[in-house]
């Protein structure tokens, strides 16, 4: 076999022990690498109902057959977990120079078992597998771990760490790696401080390219590839705002977060817009192999280096109605500290304040108080006083509050929905309620077209097309070959280079069909996921936005009133489950099972719940 090094590498850290398991073609063909692997091996080792914090649950770290080879942007990898704030399977993408040397180690995947009783380092180099005791490190920030870590093992060491967030098991900590990258928002992050697991540390000795099936021409297409997006990226000048570009366009067609989502516009956007962030632009970030280098870095207000991307902003500066690029820094800076995803905390913290002002929580945090969001922020890291409310997620605080709260916690199935406002953009609300992780942006970015090129105001079977075709190629091709999306999305890279790099790695040709039949099977495996962990109470409710797009219409400009319709939208969600052969509460059917070649999965599927036929 060529493209994968057919290794799987278990540790455990209850006993301190490790082996390697291997599989074959047929595995890796079904299950790609990267989502893929984590899904399937997460389905068959977890028991349903299993504590997502506690020893049972895996830890997953997985490549794909292109992470780390030399093509553009390949320095990527996933981490995985049972969620602890959705329940279901979660999973993240994460820039990492671990994609390279995991390969050169000799494996395709790390799984993490087990809980150590005492903070430790996990080393791996090659088949030399260690377990350093660092409980000196416990209680640190990522930025003092990941200089620890440059100091004991060099500058270039390959890792993941968690901060004071990840310890404290706060549902949506993150792991972080070098130069500003975080990743896995479904709280992978606690997973790993639940384990006392501090920091990942690999270094690999092996040539990348021994298990590259034709050498020469995957290193010629990689150079040409790295070559043609530079080239791109100086037609377009992307790169100078990278994804903030995208701020004012939200601001100009009313989605963008503003107020916990009240609202979707403010007139003092252009203070956080891609133009000021060019401006502040002291640096640029990037992962390993990274030919666009999308981390805009700025001075922070209080001295440090921050590195932000819009979704950032979006929640910890428009959502909050704080307008300051360096106060935004901070609050964007301490989330990167202490390992908290700023998506969630930018949510979290405005749910809390629009409960205050409406009178459902006692407190004084106010929209616009940067100050006070920045102790916030700290207290849901060491979940201190009314942080430990609020390190649980708008579900969970919802539910404690009760009073029809849950209307205006901004989430889907426990994740929060990320900064895009909703409230008329009908597709955009389909692809966050069908998102396999809950709402999270990066399965089907179906707003770009629905603003540009589809009626807006349309409910079209289209749009639900439109959504699959995305989750396919985001959520299946790039999170199972693993590279990073954005050549493709930002610079109009094409999708055949990376069909071209799979065939010049596994040896393999394959169709996009054959992607896309990989890529319904991850949909189909997620959703048996959720479905098994939820049977009792599921519905297709589960499937719906947060209930203010259908209640709390756009408050002003030329789309005042427009408000998502409830009725449409489970049409629209009807579409969707039948394009994709799933029944009409939204569970995959059983031909659609055996279509996708898991017949397994149903089977284990109908102990929980019946299948329609
Ligand atoms: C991703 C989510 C995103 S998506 C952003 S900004 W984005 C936020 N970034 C955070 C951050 O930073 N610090 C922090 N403490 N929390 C953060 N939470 C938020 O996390 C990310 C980039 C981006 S930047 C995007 S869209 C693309 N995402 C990709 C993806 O999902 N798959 C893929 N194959 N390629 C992708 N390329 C782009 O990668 P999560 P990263 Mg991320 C500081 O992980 O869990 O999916 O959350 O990992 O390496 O930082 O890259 O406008
Ligand atoms: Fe990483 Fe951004 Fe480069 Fe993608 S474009 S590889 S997220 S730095």
């Amino acid at each position: 076999m060529k493209g994968w090094n057919g290794k799987i590498l278990r540790v455990n850290l209850s006993n301190k022990t490790h082996l390697v398991e291997t599989f074959n073609e047929n595995f890796a063909k079904k299950w790609l690498g990267g989502r893929g692997f984590a899904l399937k091996i997460l389905w068959d080792e977890l028991k349903p109902g299993i504590d997502p914090l506690g020893p049972e649950n895996k830890l997953i770290i997985a490549l794909g057959p292109i992470s780390g080879i030399s093509a553009p942007n390949t320095g990527k990898v996933v981490v995985a977990a049972k969620s602890p704030l959705t329940g279901g399977y979660g999973d993240g993408n994460i820039g990492s120079h671990i994609a390279i040397q995991l390969r050169k180690a000799g494996y395709d995947a790390l799984v993490v078992e087990g809980i150590s009783n005492e903070p430790v380092c996990l080393s791996i180099e090659d088949d030399k597998v260690d377990f350093l005791s660092v409980k000196e490190w416990w209680g640190n920030g990522t930025y003092e771990t990941i200089e620890l870590i440059e100091e004991k093992f060099g500058k270039h060491a390959a890792h993941l760490v968690i901060g004071q967030a990840g310890e404290n098991l706060v549902r949506y900590a993150v792991i972080r790696s070098m130069e500003g990258r975080a990743g896995g928002r479904p709280g992978i992050g606690a997973v790993m401080g639940s384990k006392k697991l501090k920091a990942i540390v690999v270094k690999g000795t092996k040539n990348l390219y021994d298990i590259v099936a034709d050498q020469e021409k995957m290193k010629q297409l990689g150079s040409q590839g790295m070559k043609k997006v530079r080239e791109l990226d100086d037609q377009t000048n992307w790169t100078k705002q990278s994804t903030n570009a995208i701020l004012s366009w939200c601001n100009d067609f009313d989605a963008l977060p503003v107020r916990n989502f009240r609202k979707t516009s403010h007139p003092l956007s252009h203070k956080i817009d891609g133009e000021a962030l060019q401006k502040a632009r002291i640096a640029t970030y990037g992962c390993p192999h990274c030919v666009m280098r999308c981390g805009i870095a700025i001075n922070d207000d209080e001295g440090h280096i921050s590195e932000l991307d819009y979704e950032n902003i979006g929640m910890l500066g428009a959502n909050l109605e704080i307008f300051d690029l360096p106060a935004v820094g901070t609050l964007n800076y301490l989330c990167d500290d202490y390992g908290l995803d700023t998506i969630s905390t930018g949510s979290v913290l405005g749910f809390y304040a629009d409960a205050i002002e409406q009178g459902l929580y006692n407190g004084n945090f106010k929209f616009g108080d940067a100050e006070a969001a920045k102790e916030l922020i700290k207290m849901i890291a060491y979940r201190k006083d009314v942080g430990d409310f609020l390190a649980e997620g708008t579900k969970r605080m919802s539910e404690e509050i009760g009073n029809n709260s849950h209307e205006f916690a901004m989430q889907v199935k426990g994740l929060e929905v990320s900064a895009y406002n909703c409230k008329f953009c009908p597709g955009m609300a389909l692809a966050f309620g069908t998102s396999g992780i809950g709402a999270h942006h990066k399965e089907a970015w179906v707003i770009m077209f629905e603003l540009t090129e589809m009626k807006r105001e349309s409910y079209d079977a289209k749009k639900a097309e439109k959504v699959i075709e995305l989750q396919r190629i985001r959520g299946g091709l790039f999170e199972g070959l693993i590279s990073c999306r954005f050549p493709w999305i930002e610079e109009g890279f094409e999708l055949e280079n990376y069909l071209n790099y799979f065939e010049a790695t596994t040896g393999i040709s394959f169709s996009f069909d054959d992607f896309w039949e990989i890529a319904d099977r991850y949909y189909a495996l997620m959703r048996a996921f959720l479905v098994r962990e939820f049977a009792e109470e599921w519905n297709r409710r589960m499937d719906h936005p947060p209930a203010m797009w259908f209640k709390d219409p756009i408050p002003n400009g030329e789309l005042a009133g427009k408000i998502l319709d409830l009725q449409k939208y489970d049409e629209l969600l009807s579409a969707y489950y039948e394009l994709r052969g799933w029944d009409e509460r939204g569970i995959p059917k059983k031909t659609t099972f055996e279509k996708l070649k898991i017949i397994d999965v149903s089977k284990e599927l109908s102990n929980f719940i019946n299948l329609s036929s």
